[in-house]
């Protein structure tokens, strides 16, 4: 059976051959992205069998998205074509050393991924691995996709465990409200949130008010950037919790400190190496290092993907005292 299933758009990148505007950037090399895909991907390469589920255009862009991500041993046999649409593409900017902001242009308006709906997504498939894995993203791609994310986290008999990273585009909601996606957070078994995000899209701060506004998920993983991330796990109690609910466990891990080049992709590598442990059943610290870890990893190339640390190698560096953690 499959591990991981996940769901989501997935582009061919542009990534610029210098940093600076996007107005004076002379040329650009191709990569891929795509949340969903990227986390498919790691797990993959970390040893798991994962499948990736999206919908690309006819076209040569969607052949070598299907190609590449295959590529990594991702099962891509349910991946749709639209005999219309295009696949979607975007284009990105560097700054120097990775600091500050860099733009974002997406050409996606209209992609084949966008017209995925609730009535040509292969829901056999989807429900076929130990864990769905979804994002925000694909809420904001469509009224469809939207759709598509509310019956994909609506409990059913038998759903596997359902992943969901709240990835906040404010770039793709433009005007549209982004507290759906605390709505559909809710639904979901495991949430990835950046504090930054739940602040931005919700208006929420800190780890503990975002954990009280998404109190039904068994756990919740609040990450802080470079400060690490908190994992809320185990039963919160409540007013009508028994002792045997058991305390709500808090765990705070800091996180490697290394030289981001770019940014991009570490959510979705971290988001990887959290899961990889958890299928694992390695305890929560060491779920957290494991996405740390390949954060790291993510976070010193341009890219969205590298290849991760072998898993004996990740193993042994995630075993490495407090100290060496920071
Ligand atoms: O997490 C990386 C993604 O942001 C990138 O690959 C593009 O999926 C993408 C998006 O919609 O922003």
């Amino acid at each position: 059976t499959t591990d991981v299933v996940c769901l989501g758009e997935s582009m061919v990148t542009f990534l610029p051959s210098q940093p600076g505007r996007l107005a004076d950037v002379p040329s650009f090399g191709r990569g891929i992205g795509g949340a969903e895909s990227n986390v498919a991907c790691a797990l993959a390469a970390a040893g798991h069998r994962a499948a990736w589920v999206g919908r690309v255009g006819a076209d040569g862009f969607g052949d070598h998205l299907v190609e590449t991500i295959g590529g990594y041993g991702v099962d891509t046999s349910a991946v749709r074509r639209d005999p219309v649409r295009p696949t979607g593409i975007y284009f990105r900017t560097a700054t120097d050393r990775g600091a500050g902001a860099h733009e974002v242009a997406y050409y996606r308006a209209g992609s084949a991924a966008s017209a995925m709906s609730p009535a040509n997504v292969p829901y056999e498939e989807v429900f076929a691995g130990r864990v769905l894995h979804l994002s925000g993203i694909t809420a904001a791609l469509s009224a469809d996709c939207l759709e598509l994310v509310r019956e994909l986290t609506a409990p059913r008999p038998g759903r596997p465990l359902v992943s969901f990273d709240v990835n906040h585009r404010p770039h793709l909601w433009r005007d549209a409200d982004a507290s759906v996606l605390l709505e559909l957070a809710r639904r979901c078994d495991l949430v990835f949130v950046g504090e930054d995000e739940a602040e931005e899209a919700w208006g929420i701060v800190g780890a503990e008010a975002i954990r009280a506004a998404l109190p039904e998920p068994s756990v919740v993983v609040v990450k802080r950037g470079s400060a690490g991330a908190t994992v809320f796990s185990g039963r919160r109690p409540g007013p009508r919790s028994s002792k045997a609910g058991g305390a709500e466990m808090v765990t705070p891990v800091p996180a490697l400190r290394v030289d981001v080049v770019a940014a991009v992709g570490a959510g979705d590598a971290f988001a990887a190496g959290f899961l990889s442990a958890t299928l694992r059943g390695l305890p929560v610290r060491d779920r957290v290092r494991h996405g740390h870890l390949m954060a790291a990893a993510v976070l010193t190339v341009p890219g969205d993907l590298t290849e991760p640390p072998a898993r004996d190698h990740a193993d042994r560096l995630v075993a490495l005292d407090d100290e060496a953690w920071g």
